[in-house]
């Protein structure tokens, strides 16, 4: 018997981008969920010795090996399960878009919660702190103002093409800004999220999230 997939989780983070993947592509995952930024818990601490970030999502390779990385665990999957719908296929006229809009999301888009959720690990100074996270939250904004006008975003980010995408929609835009702001400023996305969290084969994931 080959030793599954572990997920390192914790509830309504990215790691729920990568558990619904896996729900998608049918490929058996454990997931392990762990109390989020628990700085200094033994939970942390197991996950700070598998990936120095600290960071959710982590996976454990079933031969053993750490990958970080949600868009690389999502390519990954896509690879092994291309019938699921992850990634459009390389010769496939949405993947360029795929591939750029994705990259945005993980490079662009993720990292202004990296810097602006906790301002006092990257400086000791309150003022200074303030300022980094009203910062990255105003960046954020208008990044998801140019996703939205940038894609179809009907039925799905990519048009008709349902993809990844569509997963890291629907769990980011329970963070900040938050649904009323969604609401207000690019209301496809939240349309987006209902759509994958009616989704059958999600349905686990939505529950296992659940608080
Ligand atoms: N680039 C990473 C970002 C992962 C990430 O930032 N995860 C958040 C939870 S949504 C986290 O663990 N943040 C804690 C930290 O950065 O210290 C990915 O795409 O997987």
């Amino acid at each position: 018997m080959t030793t599954p997939y572990r997920l390192i989780a914790s509830k309504w983070t990215g790691s729920m981008i990568v558990e619904a993947a896996f729900a998608l592509a049918g490929v058996p995952c454990e997931v392990e969920m762990i109390p989020y930024g628990g700085a200094g818990g033994p939970d942390h601490r197991t996950l700070l010795l598998l990936n120095p970030l600290g960071q959710v999502p982590t996976l454990i390779l079933p031969d053993g090996r750490v990958m970080t990385e949600s868009a690389a665990m999502v390519l990954h999957l896509a690879d092994l399960a291309p019938q699921a719908g992850l990634a459009p296929a390389a010769d496939h006229p949405a993947r360029p878009m795929f591939l750029r809009w994705l990259v945005f999301l993980v490079a662009a888009l993720y990292p202004t919660f990296t810097y602006g959720d906790d301002p006092k690990k990257w400086t000791p100074d309150e003022a200074a702190g303030n300022h980094l996270r009203a910062a990255t939250d105003a960046h954020r904004e208008s990044l998801w103002r140019y996703f939205a006008a940038e894609n179809s975003c009907a039925p799905w980010v990519l048009g008709e093409t349902f993809s990844a995408l569509d997963l890291y929609v629907a769990v980011m835009i329970a963070w900040r800004p938050g649904g009323a702001w969604f609401a207000e400023h690019c209301p496809a996305l939240l349309d987006i999220g209902k759509r994958v969290a009616a989704l059958e084969k999600l349905r686990p994931v939505w529950a296992n999230n659940e608080d």
